[in-house]
């Protein structure tokens, strides 16, 4: 098994990226976040790459933060902005901001920030026997990378309220259920459905998706009107693509549309 905090697969329009610290559950530790980082990077860079997967070693998907690297000494605290900001709060930006879909497939536990990362992502599918815990409160910490943000809009207040007050664990059907994740899936099929997303986007029209990505962003923060208008503007620019030209030819012509995913 290879010791390299972060795996890569290349495939045929998408990568997976493998959290690798399946002793610790894939807790992040800094050299783990540098080689996400890089490695989400390098994504971004080619063009080739339509979709993103991440996904965890072993039998969980992330534990959030490796609490051995932030462990108070008796009688001192330790300061934890600093974490936030120069790891978490840039990968979660990061996450959001890029220019094609990123699937979770969650293999197994997403506690602490390990969670909040899953739900950066676009599509979240787990495996059954996966489960997904705000455990913060466990250690007296607030739900970050995040957490806050995400709960309530996609659980409403009540469940975000009882989910991160109580830190009780979710179980990944009843997380399908709540609305928190997409979809919940038997533990064998994991791979093959997640893998059948990333297929489905590698052959998307790419730019049209990033500007729909662009809109959900912006909506939460948006009267109607704003949005509105917002529409208007990402629709002209998702018209001038030849993805849309393309989709509405293979329409009148009774065909398979051929995307590109490309600008121009
Ligand atoms: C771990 C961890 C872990 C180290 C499992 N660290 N070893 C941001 C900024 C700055 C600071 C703080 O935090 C943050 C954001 C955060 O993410 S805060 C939240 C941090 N995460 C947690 O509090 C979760 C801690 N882990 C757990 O509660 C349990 O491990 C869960 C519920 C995830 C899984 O429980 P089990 O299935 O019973 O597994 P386990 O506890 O036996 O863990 C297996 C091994 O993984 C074990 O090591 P060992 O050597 O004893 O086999 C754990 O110590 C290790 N591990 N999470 N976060």
């Amino acid at each position: 098994m290879s010791d390299q905090p972060i795996l890569v697969e290349q495939h045929t329009g998408y990568r997976i990226i493998t959290l690798n610290r399946p002793d610790k559950l894939n807790a992040f530790n800094d050299a783990m976040h540098e080689r996400l980082r890089a490695a989400i990077e390098e994504a971004e860079a080619d063009e080739e790459t339509r979709a993103l997967m991440i996904t965890g070693a072993g039998r969980g998907f992330c534990a959030g933060q490796d609490l051995a690297d932030r462990l108070a000494k008796p009688g001192e605290t330790v300061a934890l902005g600093g974490t936030q900001e120069r790891y978490y709060n840039p990968l979660v930006r990061k996450l959001r901001s890029l220019p094609f879909p990123v699937i979770a497939a969650v293999n197994g536990v997403a506690a602490g920030a390990g969670c909040n990362v899953a739900l950066a992502c676009d599509i979240v599918i787990a495996a059954r026997s996966a489960r997904f815990i705000q455990s913060f409160a466990r250690i007296g910490l607030i739900p970050d990378s995040g957490g806050t943000w995400f709960l309530p809009r996609l659980v409403g207040d009540a469940r975000a309220r009882g989910l991160a007050l109580l830190a009780q664990d979710l179980e990944a059907e009843k997380a399908a259920a709540w609305g928190l994740i997409w979809r919940c899936v038997a533990d064998n099929a994991l791979i093959y459905e997640a893998r059948r997303i990333c297929e489905h986007f590698s052959v998307a029209p790419t730019q049209g998706l990033a500007l729909i990505k662009r809109a959900l962003d912006a909506s939460p923060a948006n009267t109607l009107d704003q949005q509105l208008d917002l529409e208007r503007d990402l629709q002209r620019e998702a018209g001038a693509t030849p993805d849309y030209a393309e989709g509405v030819r293979a329409f009148m012509e009774k065909r398979k549309p051929k995307f590109t995913g490309r600008k121009r």
